[in-house]
Formats: structure tokens, C-alpha cells, sequence
């Protein structure tokens, strides 16, 4: 007995011991990087030529500076300020300005010029799904060139060059002799925050964006508002955030930090995109404002909770209205986030006021009917903003009607159902975007950016046609488990993979070169003060402090 009991022990044992191994040891990578003949670049670029010839950059020596032929105006901050930026970056924020020493050794670089190459700089817009991010880098003698046709390329550029440069065993700056041309595979490629299941300070935020930079991306898609709690200070209904906040005045986004909030990401080359989820979604939004919720009946009686928005009352369209007109004046970007997704039935089937208005329309007990009646009467709503709108992938299963530039976000599935689930989006001429195989906020033990990295929003069966309207996808952070305290470590580096699937070639999907670019990328964000989690067994020249 005894023997038979140790033996199933033993046996138990091994069995844990191989599985927790295979996550340990991870597949093909290497612990300790070997130089990858990109360097560390990331996202890899489109094209990129790195020689061996290599330049020496000293801080007080080296400028970055418009390019005499450049379109840019000289007043245009958000390359002033981005010049500076990285130059910090590069030198490694110990800053030795001043005059030139006007000593430069024989093969030192000591300008980088920036070229806007077309009359519309876009200095003072707002970057759009519809935005020029293109650029092209020569690193030549006597100076190395940036040439981009808007300041959006100008700023991936910069990112680019700053990670071309490394240090040599004495510690100078050096920078290979290289020729970049690059442009976005994909045009949306976002971020998902969620700051309704915890609170999230406004310098998280701006933390996280200027990471998300460093890594390319362009869409900080803000889940500002869901069931626990209702962040968002409203000018025309101040009672929701008041009543719906966690807190009234320390746990809330006012009009001063969403604006701070968009400026920062706008310099960056980041979109803003909120998300206001209804009818499901919306418990907080209940606290400051009565008659919007479903009340749900306990038999004959109303029980006292309640569900989701109630669609069958002119007064809930009333408040939609006025609230999306204010939303639609707050956030500059064309699109919006409407939500949709995982709406109950149970509290709509339990009313019934629900159930002869059901009748009455002739939903029968169909009740993503009158999902979709409601879905129907808000886009009209947000329509009349003059916005674009994005949905969850429920609103299209249930077949609402939609206009042709709806976003259809695909959220559900394992990778044969939210494959099919692209399929039928684009045949039916939608444009898509792609979150399933991204949820960040889900973390296992082992390389699960390999996962990560190895997801296609192209891959699915379907014609070029329906493949060109896949216009990216978003990495979500969902916040049940996420606040400031872990935010960044659980987010990087395991979005760059899905960063660089989102921007480089299709065909770069060696996961050996990805370990051997992504490991000296992370060690770069962690020298840049983001508290990024490692990859695997590794180590950085700096490490954090
Ligand atoms: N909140 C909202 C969520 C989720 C969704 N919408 C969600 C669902 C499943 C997982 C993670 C998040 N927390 N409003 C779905 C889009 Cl695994």
C-alpha cells in the first residue's frame, strides 16, 4: 500500500515537473540573447540595411535639428519637444548641454536632420486611422537624415534611430552606418485600458503612452467607464461621476485630465478612443442618473436591482443624445467606442413593461431584438455627432444595421471561431479589427509572448478583398486584477509582440530573431524607467532601480 501510494506520488511528481519544464524552458529561444543582425530593433522596420561601419555620438556634439528643406515650421512644438525627448533617451538622460567642445573625431555623427517632406505638416492636428506614419532613415557622413511626408513618421523615426544607437565596451555612443525605409502593416494598432474596475491615476496613463510609443502603437483605446464605477466627469450630467465614481473628486478624469490625457498621446502620434459600453455595462451609470437601468422584477414586484439601460423609454434616448453630443465635443478622434457586448437578458425577460413592448414590436421573446433595437436608435444618436463608431462583435452577430465605416472588434472565441468570426465580417464588407488572441490581462506560467507574437489578424480564409479590410487590432488590459501597482509589468514587454505583429511585415515571424530583438528592447524600456517584467532567464546591463 505504501509502495503503490509513493509510487502515484512520484509519478504526480514527474508529471508536474515535465509540464512546469516545458513553460519554464519555453521553445526555441535561447536564455542569453545572441545579437540579432537587426540589433534591437522594434517593431523591426519594413527595410532596414545596418553595414558595419559605425559612428561615434557624443552628447555635446550631437543635435538634432529641422532640416533646411523641411516643410516643418519652426514653432512646431511637438517636434521640439520630441527632439529633446529623444535626445534624452539616447544620451541617457544625463544631459551635457551647452556649447559644442568643437572637437569631433574623424568619424563622428553630430546631426541628425529632420525633413518634413510635404506642405502639410500636420504639426497641429490629430493623428487618424487615415494617417501618413511613413519614414525613411539614412545614417550617413556628415550627417544622418529623418525624411517623413508628416510629423507622424517624423516621430516613429526618431523612436527608430534612438534604437539604433548602443554603447561600445568603453561606454561611448556609437551608431552603425544603416538605411531604414519603413511604414505601418497595419493601421490601427491599440492599447485597451480599463479604468472602471480600478482606478488609474492620470500619470499611469501618461506613463503608459509614452510606452506605448517606444513600441509604435497608435490607438490608446480608453474603457473609461464599465459597471463598478463611473470615472468620467461629465460637464451635462456631473451627478454621474458624483454618484458612480468610486470617489467623487479623487477617483475621476476631469475635463482638465482628459484634455492632458489627449495632448500627451496627440504628440505621440496616439489616437484617443473611448469607450462608452451600453445597454450592458452600466451599472455606475445607474447611481447618478434614475429611470436610465432596466428596474428587474421578482415576480409581479420590482426586486429592487437593476439591469441593463432601458430601451424602452424616449427618456433614455433624451440622455443618450445630450451625453454623446458632449462626448463627441471632449474627444477629438472620428471614431468612438459603443460597446455592445454581453448584454443579460434575465433582468429585460423578468419587467413587464419589457414584455408588452416585445409584443407590441413583434420581438416575440427574441430579446437581442430589442438589443438591437436599441443599438439601432444610439448609432442613429452618435450618427448625428458626425463620429464613426466602433462596436463589440455582438452588435454585428445580432445583425443590426450599420453604416459601411463601422469598426467591428472581434473580443470572442478560440482562434477557429474568432477566425470564422473575420470571415464573415469582411464578406459581409466590414472593416475589423482583432482583440481575442490579445488579453493581456490573462497571464500563465512561460513565454506566452510567443503566443502572443505568433496570432494573425490576416489569418483566415478569405479573399484579398476581405484581408484589406482587417485594419489591426488592440491588446486589452482588462482591469479586474490591474491597478497602478502592477499595470506596467503585466502589459510590457508582452504587448510588444503583439506591437511588432501589428507593424512589421507578415512574414517576420522567426521566433528566434523576435527573443534576440525583444530582449535587448525590454532591457531599453526598463533603462528608460518602465518597470517592464522580464521575458525569461536573462539579465540587462542596467538593471532597474
Ligand atoms: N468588460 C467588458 C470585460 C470584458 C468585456 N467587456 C471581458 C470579457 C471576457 C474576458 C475579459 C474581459 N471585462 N465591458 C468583453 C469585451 Cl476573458
Amino acid at each position: 500500500m505504501r509502495t503503490a501510494l509513493n509510487f502515484a506520488v512520484l509519478l504526480l511528481a514527474l508529471g508536474l515537473c515535465e509540464s512546469l519544464q516545458r513553460g519554464y524552458v519555453g521553445e526555441e529561444p535561447e536564455p542569453v540573447a545572441e545579437p540579432s543582425k537587426y540589433g534591437s530593433l522594434w517593431p523591426l522596420p519594413q527595410k532596414v540595411q545596418i553595414s558595419d561601419v559605425s559612428y561615434k555620438l557624443s552628447s555635446s556634439n550631437f543635435r538634432i535639428v529641422d532640416g533646411k528643406l523641411s516643410y516643418a515650421d519652426p514653432s512646431c512644438s511637438l517636434l521640439q519637444d520630441a527632439y529633446r525627448r529623444y535626445f534624452d533617451y539616447i544620451f541617457g538622460l544625463t544631459r551635457k548641454h551647452g556649447p559644442k567642445s568643437g572637437r569631433t573625431g574623424p568619424s563622428e555623427l553630430t546631426e541628425l536632420q529632420v525633413w518634413i517632406t510635404s506642405p502639410d505638416t500636420e504639426c497641429d492636428g490629430y493623428p487618424s486611422l487615415a494617417s501618413d506614419e511613413s519614414y525613411e532613415l539614412s545614417v550617413q557622413l556628415p550627417y544622418a537624415v529623418l525624411k517623413a511626408p508628416k510629423v507622424w513618421g517624423v516621430l516613429h523615426g526618431l523612436e527608430t534611430f534612438s534604437q539604433l544607437v548602443y554603447e561600445d565596451e568603453y561606454g561611448v555612443k556609437n551608431v552603425n552606418s544603416s538605411e531604414i525605409n519603413d511604414f505601418p502593416r497595419f493601421a490601427h494598432r491599440g492599447i485597451l485600458l480599463d479604468s472602471s474596475r480600478h482606478f488609474l491615476p492620470v500619470q499611469v496613463i501618461l506613463d503608459n503612452l509614452e510606452t506605448m510609443a517606444m513600441n509604435k502603437f497608435n490607438v490608446f483605446h480608453w474603457h473609461i467607464v464599465d459597471d463598478p464605477s463611473f470615472p468620467f466627469m461629465s460637464k451635462t450630467f456631473p451627478q454621474l461621476s458624483q454618484k458612480g465614481a468610486y470617489h467623487p473628486y479623487t477617483h475621476v478624469y476631469t475635463p482638465a485630465d482628459v484634455k492632458k490625457v489627449i495632448e500627451f498621446a496627440r504628440v505621440r502620434g496616439i489616437r484617443v478612443i473611448p469607450e462608452f459600453d451600453t445597454p450592458g455595462h452600466t451599472q455606475s451609470w445607474g447611481k447618478g442618473q434614475t429611470d436610465l437601468l432596466t428596474p428587474c422584477y421578482s415576480g409581479s414586484k420590482p426586486s429592487g436591482t437593476f439591469g441593463p439601460v432601458n430601451p424602452i423609454l424616449n427618456s433614455t434616448y433624451d440622455f443618450m443624445k445630450q451625453f454623446f453630443k458632449e462626448i463627441s465635443t471632449v474627444f477629438p478622434d472620428a471614431y468612438i467606442h459603443l460597446g455592445g457586448d454581453e448584454v443579460n437578458f434575465s433582468c429585460w425577460k423578468s419587467n413587464p413593461d419589457i414584455q408588452k413592448f416585445m409584443t407590441d414590436h413583434g420581438f416575440g421573446q427574441d430579446f437581442s431584438k430589442l438589443e438591437s433595437f436599441y443599438i439601432q436608435n444610439l448609432l442613429d444618436i452618435v450618427t448625428t455627432t458626425n463620429k464613426g463608431y466602433m462596436i463589440w462583435q455582438e452588435v454585428f452577430d445580432n445583425g443590426v444595421k450599420l453604416t459601411p465605416d463601422t469598426l467591428i472588434h472581434v473580443w470572442k472565441g478560440n482562434q477557429q471561431q474568432y477566425q470564422k468570426e473575420m470571415a464573415n465580417v469582411t464578406s459581409s464588407g466590414y472593416q475589423t479589427l482583432l482583440s481575442t488572441p490579445w488579453y493581456l490581462n490573462r497571464i500563465s506560467y512561460g513565454q506566452d509572448w510567443q503566443e502572443f507574437y505568433k496570432a494573425d489578424p490576416q489569418e483566415f480564409n478569405g479573399t484579398e478583398t476581405q484581408k484589406k479590410l482587417v485594419i489591426g487590432g488592440e491588446a486589452c488590459l482588462w482591469g479586474e486584477y490591474v491597478d497602478a501597482t502592477n499595470l506596467s509589468p503585466r502589459l510590457w514587454p508582452r504587448a510588444s509582440a503583439v506591437a511588432e505583429r501589428l507593424w512589421s511585415a507578415m512574414d517576420v515571424t522567426d521566433l528566434g530573431d523576435a527573443w534576440n530583438r525583444l530582449s535587448p528592447h525590454r532591457c531599453r524600456m526598463v533603462e528608460r524607467g518602465v518597470p517592464a517584467e522580464p521575458l525569461f532567464v536573462s539579465y540587462c546591463p542596467r538593471e532597474y532601480n
